[in-house]
Protein backbone atom coordinates (compact mmCIF):
# COMPACT_ATOMS: atom_id res chain seq x y z
CA UNK A 1 0.00 0.00 0.00
CA UNK A 2 1.02 3.46 -0.87
CA UNK A 3 4.11 2.27 -3.20
CA UNK A 4 5.87 5.00 -5.40
CA UNK A 5 5.35 3.89 -8.63
CA UNK A 6 7.08 4.21 -11.67
CA UNK A 7 4.81 3.99 -14.98
CA UNK A 8 6.67 3.81 -17.71
CA UNK A 9 4.75 3.92 -21.53
CA UNK A 10 6.02 4.89 -24.91
CA UNK A 11 5.68 8.68 -25.47
CA UNK A 12 7.08 9.30 -28.75
CA UNK A 13 7.24 5.99 -29.82
CA UNK A 14 3.49 6.29 -30.22
CA UNK A 15 0.41 7.41 -28.24
CA UNK A 16 -1.36 4.02 -29.53
CA UNK A 17 -1.96 3.18 -26.17
CA UNK A 18 -2.59 6.11 -24.50
CA UNK A 19 -5.96 5.61 -23.13
CA UNK A 20 -4.76 2.05 -21.82
CA UNK A 21 -2.07 4.10 -19.72
CA UNK A 22 -4.57 6.27 -18.37
CA UNK A 23 -6.54 3.44 -17.17
CA UNK A 24 -3.63 1.73 -15.73
CA UNK A 25 -2.60 4.90 -13.76
CA UNK A 26 -6.39 5.20 -12.15
CA UNK A 27 -5.87 1.72 -11.09
CA UNK A 28 -3.14 1.92 -9.32
CA UNK A 29 -3.74 5.05 -7.70
CA UNK A 30 -6.77 3.57 -5.52
CA UNK A 31 -3.72 2.45 -3.62
CA UNK A 32 -0.34 3.59 -4.56
CA UNK A 33 1.26 6.73 -5.40
CA UNK A 34 2.23 6.52 -9.49
CA UNK A 35 4.79 9.49 -10.04
CA UNK A 36 4.51 10.02 -13.49
CA UNK A 37 0.94 10.04 -13.80
CA UNK A 38 1.24 12.16 -16.96
CA UNK A 39 2.29 9.50 -19.33
CA UNK A 40 -1.50 8.75 -19.17
CA UNK A 41 -2.96 12.05 -20.22
CA UNK A 42 -4.15 12.00 -23.92
CA UNK A 43 -3.46 15.61 -24.70
CA UNK A 44 0.52 15.77 -23.89
CA UNK A 45 1.98 18.03 -26.22
CA UNK A 46 4.35 15.67 -28.81
CA UNK A 47 5.00 19.12 -30.07
CA UNK A 48 6.95 20.17 -27.39
CA UNK A 49 10.38 20.37 -28.04
CA UNK A 50 13.90 21.63 -27.23
CA UNK A 51 17.18 20.39 -25.55
CA UNK A 52 16.49 22.38 -22.84
CA UNK A 53 12.69 20.75 -22.03
CA UNK A 54 14.49 17.50 -23.36
CA UNK A 55 17.11 18.02 -20.58
CA UNK A 56 15.06 19.00 -17.87
CA UNK A 57 12.75 15.47 -18.60
CA UNK A 58 15.18 13.44 -18.27
CA UNK A 59 17.03 15.01 -15.13
CA UNK A 60 12.89 14.64 -13.77
CA UNK A 61 12.64 11.19 -14.64
CA UNK A 62 15.72 9.78 -13.98
CA UNK A 63 15.17 11.13 -10.39
CA UNK A 64 11.85 9.98 -10.11
CA UNK A 65 13.02 6.39 -11.31
CA UNK A 66 15.83 6.64 -8.02
CA UNK A 67 12.46 7.53 -5.77
CA UNK A 68 10.51 4.36 -6.80
CA UNK A 69 9.99 1.52 -4.82
CA UNK A 70 8.71 -0.50 -8.20
CA UNK A 71 8.74 0.06 -12.17
CA UNK A 72 5.80 -0.71 -13.66
CA UNK A 73 6.11 -0.90 -17.93
CA UNK A 74 3.16 -1.41 -20.49
CA UNK A 75 5.62 -2.33 -23.41
CA UNK A 76 3.06 -3.42 -26.14
CA UNK A 77 4.09 0.06 -28.20
CA UNK A 78 8.28 -0.08 -28.67
CA UNK A 79 9.60 3.04 -27.05
CA UNK A 80 13.58 3.70 -26.41
CA UNK A 81 12.30 6.06 -23.79
CA UNK A 82 11.03 3.18 -22.10
CA UNK A 83 13.47 0.58 -22.85
CA UNK A 84 16.15 3.07 -21.56
CA UNK A 85 14.22 3.39 -18.28
CA UNK A 86 14.00 -0.41 -17.74
CA UNK A 87 17.64 -0.41 -18.22
CA UNK A 88 18.23 2.24 -15.53
CA UNK A 89 16.13 1.09 -13.15
CA UNK A 90 18.04 -2.43 -12.84
CA UNK A 91 20.93 -0.39 -12.27
CA UNK A 92 19.50 0.93 -9.65
CA UNK A 93 18.28 -2.53 -7.94
CA UNK A 94 14.56 -1.38 -8.76
CA UNK A 95 12.14 -4.36 -9.14
CA UNK A 96 10.95 -4.08 -12.23
CA UNK A 97 7.66 -5.19 -14.03
CA UNK A 98 6.98 -5.58 -17.64
CA UNK A 99 3.67 -6.07 -19.46
CA UNK A 100 2.90 -6.64 -23.18
CA UNK A 101 0.27 -7.76 -25.06
CA UNK A 102 1.10 -10.98 -26.95
CA UNK A 103 -1.46 -10.93 -29.36
CA UNK A 104 0.15 -7.48 -30.75
CA UNK A 105 3.80 -7.34 -30.71
CA UNK A 106 6.78 -9.76 -29.42
CA UNK A 107 9.02 -8.02 -26.85
CA UNK A 108 12.89 -7.01 -27.56
CA UNK A 109 15.24 -9.97 -26.56
CA UNK A 110 17.12 -7.33 -24.53
CA UNK A 111 14.31 -7.26 -21.90
CA UNK A 112 13.21 -10.78 -22.83
CA UNK A 113 16.87 -12.49 -22.53
CA UNK A 114 17.43 -10.45 -19.05
CA UNK A 115 16.63 -12.80 -16.41
CA UNK A 116 15.77 -9.71 -14.05
CA UNK A 117 13.14 -8.35 -15.39
CA UNK A 118 9.54 -9.65 -14.33
CA UNK A 119 7.73 -10.11 -17.29
CA UNK A 120 4.11 -10.75 -17.99
CA UNK A 121 2.47 -11.14 -21.39
CA UNK A 122 -1.17 -10.68 -21.69
CA UNK A 123 -3.97 -11.63 -24.33
CA UNK A 124 -6.72 -9.46 -22.58
CA UNK A 125 -7.22 -6.88 -20.29
CA UNK A 126 -8.62 -9.08 -17.87
CA UNK A 127 -5.72 -10.78 -17.57
CA UNK A 128 -3.52 -7.40 -17.17
CA UNK A 129 -5.70 -5.75 -14.21
CA UNK A 130 -5.39 -9.23 -12.39
CA UNK A 131 -2.29 -9.90 -13.05
CA UNK A 132 -1.27 -5.88 -12.08
CA UNK A 133 -3.18 -6.34 -8.83
CA UNK A 134 -1.38 -9.39 -7.81
CA UNK A 135 1.85 -7.56 -8.43
CA UNK A 136 0.30 -4.36 -6.17
CA UNK A 137 -0.83 -6.86 -3.20
CA UNK A 138 2.19 -8.66 -2.59
CA UNK A 139 4.58 -5.92 -3.07
C1 LIG B 1 7.61 16.45 -24.70
C2 LIG B 1 7.65 16.04 -26.00
C3 LIG B 1 7.13 14.83 -26.08
O1 LIG B 1 6.71 14.45 -24.83
C4 LIG B 1 6.99 15.48 -24.03
C5 LIG B 1 6.70 15.50 -22.59
N1 LIG B 1 7.66 14.59 -22.20
C6 LIG B 1 7.96 13.72 -21.28
N2 LIG B 1 7.63 13.96 -20.01
C7 LIG B 1 7.95 13.04 -19.09
N3 LIG B 1 8.53 11.85 -19.34
C8 LIG B 1 8.85 11.58 -20.60
C9 LIG B 1 8.61 12.50 -21.62
N4 LIG B 1 9.04 11.97 -22.79
C10 LIG B 1 9.53 10.75 -22.50
N5 LIG B 1 9.42 10.49 -21.18
C11 LIG B 1 9.79 9.25 -20.49
O2 LIG B 1 10.27 8.32 -21.44
C12 LIG B 1 8.55 8.64 -19.86
O3 LIG B 1 8.82 8.32 -18.51
C13 LIG B 1 8.20 7.39 -20.67
O4 LIG B 1 8.11 6.22 -19.86
C14 LIG B 1 9.33 7.26 -21.69
C15 LIG B 1 8.81 7.35 -23.11
O5 LIG B 1 9.87 7.43 -24.01
P1 LIG B 1 9.65 7.74 -25.59
O6 LIG B 1 10.98 7.39 -26.20
O7 LIG B 1 8.53 6.84 -26.06
O8 LIG B 1 9.29 9.19 -25.69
Amino acid sequence: MNKKIYFAGSIRGGRADAELYRRLIAYMQRTDKVLTEHIGRPELNLLERGRDRDAEIYRQDTGWLREADIVIAECTSPSLGVGYELAYAEKLGKPCCIFYDKTRTQLSAMLTGDPYFRIYPYENEEELFARLDGILKEE
